[in-house]
């Protein structure tokens, strides 16, 4: 049976049978009143039937659960649109030749994580050699001089790196993002290399778990990469952009 695009719902063990899964912790000991007080929790969310499935005791008065429900709604999916980078990535040697062929030298590419995150995984996982996912990191690419600066970057010492390292383009990565913290800090390094004169001449990316392609142009970036990414499709856009800013120019 083939899924109704205009009317999508999740699938459990048979089509539109509308099963989703759910988990969380609550502040109650492990037992039938905090299976109970979940079960309650997700019928006001909609679902119908709700299940416990799973209870563990997450110890001081905490229980992480796990249930089932039914879902009743659905969505057309031939009306989505979503703005992303580009639909098509290229692969490792296909992406170093492309530089040879069309940029004629090595790119300089920084990373950081900027403000008060220290989540370094997210960006090794674009930058560091042995890569992530089965792909290798930026720093393998022989086309690519890539410089990861690592955790907790003030936005004023990348732009001095940038400027240091002539790079090509910056990579920043936003992961803690309580009170939306990360909204002025990115916009503020926007700012920095405006002010310096250099935000033309930079291919600027951010990326996170929290971070669309939407959000990133909003705030004044080339692109944004969320949860899933890997270092082929950021390498991509970086070397498409270059070489589509060096046409528009000649
Ligand atoms: C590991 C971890 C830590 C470690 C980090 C160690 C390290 N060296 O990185 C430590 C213990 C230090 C830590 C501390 C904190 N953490 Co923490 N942490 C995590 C955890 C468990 C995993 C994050 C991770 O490594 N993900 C794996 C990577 C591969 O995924 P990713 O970051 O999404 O990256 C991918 C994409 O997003 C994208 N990407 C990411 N960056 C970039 C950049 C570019 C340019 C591009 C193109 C793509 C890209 O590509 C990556 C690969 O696909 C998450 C929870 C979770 N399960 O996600 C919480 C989590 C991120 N932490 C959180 C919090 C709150 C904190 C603390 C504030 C806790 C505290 N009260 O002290 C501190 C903050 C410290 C700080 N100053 O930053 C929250 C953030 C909530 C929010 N929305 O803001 C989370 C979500 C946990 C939670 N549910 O509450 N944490």
């Amino acid at each position: 049976m083939k899924p109704d695009l205009a009317r999508i719902r999740p699938y459990g063990d048979a089509m539109d049978d509308g099963i989703v899964q759910l988990s969380f912790s609550l502040p109650l000991p492990c037992g039938e009143e905090a299976k109970e007080a979940a079960r309650q929790l997700a019928a006001q969310m909609g679902l119908s039937e709700p299940q416990v499935v799973h209870a563990q005791d997450l110890g001081e008065g905490f229980t992480f659960l796990v249930l089932y429900g039914n879902s009743r709604h659905t969505v057309d999916a031939t009306k989505i649109r979503v703005v992303k980078p580009s639909t098509e990535h290229m692969g490792f040697d296909e992406i170093n030749q492309f530089i040879r062929d069309k940029i004629g030298r090595t790119i300089v590419v920084l990373g950081a994580c900027t403000g008060t995150d220290a989540h370094t995984v997210g960006i090794d996982a674009i930058m560091n050699m042995k890569g992530y996912a089965g792909e290798y990191g930026l720093e393998r690419y022989p086309m690519i001089e890539a410089h990861n600066l690592g955790a907790q970057v003030d936005n004023e010492d990348l732009l001095a790196k940038a400027i240091e390292l002539n790079a090509d383009a910056i990579l920043v990565s936003q992961v803690v993002t309580q009170k939306d913290v990360h909204l002025p800090n990115l916009t503020r390094l926007v700012d920095l290399l405006e002010a310096e004169g250099i935000r033309s001449k930079v291919v600027l990316v951010c990326g996170g778990p929290r971070i669309s392609h939407e959000l990133a142009l909003e705030l004044g970036y080339d692109a944004g990469f969320g949860p899933g990414t890997l270092a082929p499709e950021v390498a991509t856009f970086i070397v498409q952009e270059m070489v589509e800013r060096m046409r528009k120019t000649v």
